[in-house]
């Protein structure tokens, strides 16, 4: 018994043992895999009064999003229930040795036919932020696009205060008429492709349009509270110019990188480009409503549509 009274007990000799490998662990034991699945498929969607059957992921328009950490292993079936071939590519993801996982179609795999399905299986590496997917096959991103959110490693915390609340913001376009469509006449004819119809927000276009108030994304926000926006510019081809009136924003990150904090009454965000902002809401405005708007920049002669996008903080 002599050596027993030296030795704490059995039980805890366990605990203390499994303590110390778990200390042991390198951090990317921490990391899952996570598993989504993208049905490719056609849905009726109404905007601006009209009404299209359009390609959407899994139905859903606003899209379905995916959300990680830095590290995790993402592992996406993709199948395609549409006429169109059709591949996913994951925006600004460094692919490291796993390039056939990027997604254009004809420059890392074959596009994914009707009735194929493909698997996107790649790990984010040294990557935090917000990144986005799209289709990357002819304009098929115009309505297949959505966010892709990567936490910091569980544990860590961003460089910059604590948002109460993160929100995704993404830019994109409407076409009345078939999008496809759009692009095989301007490819036939070697003319500017004819203008969509609208802009949006998180998929609406907003009151400033026709036929649009309910179509109006609105973010409904606690008095003196800093929400971190996930921005994405997921329209075509145009930069877009974003502020929110009577506020400024502090850039905190670019395209998934930490940057130097900056305050910003306005700002330009391109086509494919994602930046997360601070906003720091008043603290006391009862009832108050900001219009929160994206216009495209253009100084060329191009198609474009000179139009507002609004939604309503
Ligand atoms: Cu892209």
């Amino acid at each position: 018994m002599v050596g027993a009274s030296i030795l704490p007990p059995p039980t805890f000799r366990a605990l203390l043992f499994s303590f110390s490998i778990f200390c042991l662990l390198p951090e990317h034991v921490f990391a899952v895999t996570r598993h989504y699945k993208f049905d490719i498929k056609l849905q009726n969607v109404t905007r601006l009064c009209h009404s299209k059957s359009m390609v959407t992921v899994n139905g859903q328009f606003p899209w379905p999003r995916i959300v990680a950490r830095e590290g995790d292993n993402l592992f996406i079936k993709v199948v395609n229930h549409v006429q169109n071939n059709i591949s996913i590519h994951w925006h600004g993801i460094r692919q490291l040795r796993s390039g056939w996982a990027d997604g254009p179609a004809y420059i890392t795999q074959c596009p994914i036919q009707t009735g194929q399905s493909y698997v996107y299986n790649y790990t984010i590496v040294g990557q935090r932020g917000t990144l986005w997917w799209h289709a990357h096959i002819s304009w098929l991103r115009s309505t297949v696009y959505g966010p892709l959110i990567i936490l910091p490693k569980r544990g860590v915390q961003y460089p910059f205060a604590k948002p109460y609340k993160e929100v995704p913001i993404i830019f994109g376009e409407w076409f009345n008429v078939d999008p496809e469509a759009v692009i095989s006449q301007a490819l036939q004819t070697g003319e500017g492709p004819n203008v969509y119809d609208a802009y949006t927000i998180n998929g609406l276009p907003g009151l400033l349009y026709n036929c649009s108030a309910k179509d109006t994304f609105k973010l409904k926000v606690k008095p003196g509270k800093i929400y971190m926006l996930r921005l994405i510019n997921a329209a075509l081809n145009d930069e877009l110019f974003f502020s929110i009136a009577n506020h400024s924003v502090t850039i905190v990150d670019v395209d998934a990188v930490y940057v130097k904090p900056f305050d910003t009454e306005t700002l330009l965000i391109t086509p494919g480009q994602t930046t997360n902002v601070l906003l720091k809401t008043k603290p006391y405005f009862p009832n108050a409503t900001f219009f929160m708007t994206a216009r495209p920049y253009a100084t060329g002669q191009g198609t474009f549509d000179n139009s507002i996008v609004a939604a309503i903080l």
